[in-house]
């Protein structure tokens, strides 16, 4: 192998390095994760929740049903966590900072109806 061949595979081998961190660095740039507390029960309510995320914006959605503890990942430019817990709430779940009005908690499933953050 000469060495012109050699350099020149050297230079293929930065520049994709060079790409891929940037492409790395921007992502983590542009999502964020976060964790916070959804008052729930079951499994039902793990899909109720998680399912209720599937929109623009959420990459990652992960509700501990042991831990009530919600762990998002999401793009801040297109949905604010604001949103993300009144997404939740809108479901009947309350969450630390939102609480779901009274008549999407009725409509839950019997065995989803949580013990109510501020009861
Ligand atoms: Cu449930």
């Amino acid at each position: 192998m000469n060495t012109h061949v050699l350099k020149l595979k050297l230079r293929v081998v930065l520049l994709t390095t060079f790409v891929l961190l940037t492409m790395f660095k921007a992502d983590s740039k542009t999502n964020k994760t976060d964790t916070f507390k959804v008052y729930g029960n079951c499994g039902m309510c793990k899909k109720n929740i998680e399912s209720s995320l599937h929109i623009k914006g959420v990459q990652k959605a992960h509700w501990n049903k042991d831990t009530k503890i919600m762990t998002v990942t999401f793009n801040p430019k297109i949905i604010s966590l604001e949103d993300i817990h009144k997404k939740i709430a809108s479901i009947g779940y309350d969450t630390e900072i939102e609480t779901a009005n009274d008549s999407s908690y009725y409509k839950l499933h019997g065995c989803c109806k949580y013990q109510r953050k501020n009861n």
